[in-house]
């Protein structure tokens, strides 16, 4: 129509792929929201969850005025005020917390509801303004910690291979990550190797939708894939496949790791595993011949006790095989670190340092901590140990202030609520955990009601408590020049006026692109191998195993249609996903008597969730699965799986073990 208007944005969810997206406007008034055809990663496609973003926009349980409680906490019971009188509020208790406690006894918990660099969680987001009052640092380790770290030992770094070479890639392993859920668009570069000639392996303990469409399935046993590992490089060797010239000039401690790979033939490694030595040795006969191989090994296998590990592991496959010599092989975990924008949380601003709270330690870190600041979170849905959460949520002397979109079960426990803006509402700039672009988003219209983005909420605070630090007050604008002046060479030519104009940017990283080929981000230089000791760490199923009253292992993966808890209130996307079910194998199922359809609670000493009973060869014997995202209170029984997963560290990173609890199924 002649005076419609594009805009082009980025989709800020927690998902690797971080599509473009075309907003039409008419009027003033957004009207459709499409993937953009012209991104060459996104090609013109959304997902199930977005395509219905700006439904979700005008969906009738938005936030959209400054709320006070006045029922009890919990009970969502609120009164509407103005945005005057919330930072009235705020601000005196804000002041009497830091002179009475201090400012350490606030926490600013800050979730990945977006993962914008101005609005969201990737980027400075209120910080300049904690430091001002002091308050505690909160380390978000709830997504990726164990991996990441475990990755950066081995190569230095969590960046590995550029998503779209996998399309070069001949062997192709899907390790632990259910692409055609949590991050559809790689799958397209997948098609393109298969078409030349690729073979696809799934390795899951539950054969997902993307294990389906793979030319083969591997179930392991939770928690097992280090392992793994070692026995597959075990056949490497004993092909003589490993590439000595790669070993000797960009690798270290290959002598011990060789050891431990040699304490791993298939015999063992199918003992751990689950999985057959044949099945193992055929896919190691592969790895050997197949070049270049391409790993993609994501967040669900560093979800158990041994997660770093892990993928501290996996990462030295392509190590031993050389494969990190060419573009369509390696890993691919997260692109996070090939992003090198210049965050400037102003450190300077404390005027001490202090201490960090752990985002996943909700439960046990918030008994001396006087005030929550929730924003981009909803901790009572998503984190570990759902129960003790509201639990402590509940106390009287705790002030909680929730930034919401949606009234989440989080929001029913806040003294104040602060309406956010949405996506086509606020500035931000992204970039991708699965690719190489960097992304504009520009608003589509005005916010409605009375929301405030989180970096405008944050500058009226600051000016309504008297502060006069000038950076407190820097524009969304100025802000996202700050984020691009980094000197890094990969933004070299990439303005602001530039983004702004194309809507998404390739950083400057070469295609084809193999970030090793010539050495790796360690102080040597070198793939560092782990240590023999230290190359597979057993689950705690595995290890509670005997000692524990409850025997199955519960994973709780991505589910198709939520995006963690967000969505869990939209009507389409919940009548799709019905009541919440759990696969149990037939033959837990006949132990426990249980037949389909019929409801149970699945429980542990952490609380309890209802599902209904899918009778599955999905998953193996010892193995239940159940999605997360779904909220509490819009589920039977008011609860979702996290009240049993246990709020306990894994190896590295601090990471959460979401897919490493033990449960019992029950009959209602
Ligand atoms: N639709 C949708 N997409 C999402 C999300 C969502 O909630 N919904 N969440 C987003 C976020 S925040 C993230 S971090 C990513 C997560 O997405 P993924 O990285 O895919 O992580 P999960 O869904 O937790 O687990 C992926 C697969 O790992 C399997 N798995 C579990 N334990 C093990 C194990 O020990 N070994 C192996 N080999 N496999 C195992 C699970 O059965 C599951 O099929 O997805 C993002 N994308
Ligand atoms: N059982 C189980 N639990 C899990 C996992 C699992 O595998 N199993 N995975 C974990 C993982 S990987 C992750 S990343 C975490 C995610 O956990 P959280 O970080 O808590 O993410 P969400 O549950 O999606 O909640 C995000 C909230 O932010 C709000 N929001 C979105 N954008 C904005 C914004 O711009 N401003 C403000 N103020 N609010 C906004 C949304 O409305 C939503 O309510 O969940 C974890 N929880
Ligand atoms: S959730 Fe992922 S796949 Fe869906 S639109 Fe957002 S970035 Fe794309
Ligand atoms: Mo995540």
């Amino acid at each position: 129509m002649p005076g419609d208007l594009r805009v082009l944005g980025a989709c800020p969810l927690d998902c690797p792929d971080t599509c473009s997206w075309v907003v039409t406007v008419e009027h003033g008034r957004p009207v459709s929201l499409r993937g953009n055809p012209d991104h060459p990663y996104t090609r013109g496609a959304l997902c199930v969850k977005v395509n219905r973003y700006l439904e979700h926009t005008r969906a009738d349980d938005r936030v959209l005025h400054p709320l006070r409680r006045t029922g009890p906490k919990g009970s969502g019971r609120f009164e509407r005020i103005t945005w005057e009188e919330a930072l009235d509020e705020i601000s005196v208790r804000l002041r009497g917390i830091v002179e009475e406690h201090g400012g350490e006894a606030i926490w600013p918990y800050l979730g990945t509801g977006s993962l914008g660099y101005l609005q969201g969680c990737e980027g400075v987001a209120g910080r300049r303004f904690w430091n001002m009052l002091g308050a505690s640092k909160h380390y978000l380790n709830i997504c990726s910690g164990a991996g990441n770290s475990g990755l950066r030992r081995t190569t230095g770094t969590a960046a590995g291979m550029d998503p779209e070479n996998f399309a070069l890639a001949r062997l192709i392993v899907l390790w632990g990550t259910n692409t055609l859920t949590s991050g559809h668009h790689l799958w397209k570069f997948i098609q393109e190797a298969r078409a030349g000639g690729a073979y696809v392996v799934a390795i899951d303990p539950i054969r997902t939708r993307t294990a389906d469409q793979a030319d083969e399935h591997l179930a392991i046993r939770p928690g097992t894939d280090a392992a793994l590992a070692l026995g597959l490089l075990n056949v490497v060797l004993a092909e003589n496949a490993q590439d000595e010239e790669f070993l000797a000039e960009h690798t270290e401690g290959w002598d011990d790791f060789r050891e431990e790979i040699l304490r791993h033939p298939v015999e063992r490694v199918a003992g751990i595993t689950g999985i057959s030595a044949e099945a193992v040795h055929r896919l190691g006969i592969r790895l050997a011949r197949t070049r270049p191989t391409a790993l993609r090994a994501t967040h669900g296998l560093q979800r158990h006790a041994g997660g770093g590990t892990a993928l501290r592991t996996i990462a030295a496959i392509p190590g031993v095989t050389g494969d990190w010599r060419h573009p369509g092989g390696g890993i691919a975990f997260s692109t996070s670190d090939h992003v090198h924008l210049a965050v400037d949380r102003r450190d300077d601003l404390l005027a001490r340092p202090v201490r960090t709270r752990v985002m996943t330690k909700l439960a046990s870190q918030l008994d001396d901590v006087k005030c929550l600041w929730v924003y981009a979170a909803n901790p009572a849905g998503s984190s570990p140990d759902a129960n003790a959460i509201k639990r402590q949520l509940a106390r009287e002397d705790l002030f909680t202030v929730v930034m919401e979109q949606f009234s989440t079960d989080t929001v029913d426990y806040a003294d104040i609520v602060l309406p956010a803006t949405m996506q086509t509402e606020h500035m931000d700039l992204h970039a991708g955990y699965g690719h190489l672009y960097l992304l504009w988003n520009e608003p589509a219209g005005p916010p409605p009601g009375e929301c405030l983005s989180t970096t405008e909420t944050f500058r009226r605070l600051a000016r309504h408590m008297g502060m006069t630090e000038p950076s407190l007050y820097d524009s969304d604008v100025e802000l996202a020049e700050q984020l691009l002046s980094s000197g890094h060479p990969s933004l070299e030519g990439i303005s602001l006026d530039r983004l702004r104009k194309e809507g998404w940017v390739r950083m400057n990283y070469p295609r084809p692109f193999a970030p090793f080929a010539d050495g790796f981000p360690t102080p040597s230089g070198r793939l560092r191998f782990p240590p023999a000791k230290e190359a597979y760490v057993p689950p705690h199923a595995v290890r509670a195993a005997g000692s524990s009253p409850y025997r199955l292992t519960l994973i709780t993966p991505a589910s198709h249609l939520f995006l963690n808890t967000t969505f869990g209130n939209n009507p389409e996307l919940r009548r799709r996903a019905k009541d919440p079910v759990v696969l149990v194998n037939p033959a837990d199922a006949a132990e426990r008597g249980l037949a389909g359809g019929q409801r149970v609670r699945v429980h542990n000493d952490g609380g309890e969730f209802l599902a209904d009973v899918e009778i599955s060869d999905r998953v193996a014997a010892g193995v239940v699965a159940s999605p997360k995202g779904r909220w509490p209170k819009l589920t039977p029984g008011g609860a979702n799986p996290n009240v049993v997963v246990a709020e306990r560290d894994g190896d590295m990173g601090r990471g959460p073990a979401f897919h490493d609890n033990l449960v019992e199924i029950s009959p209602v």
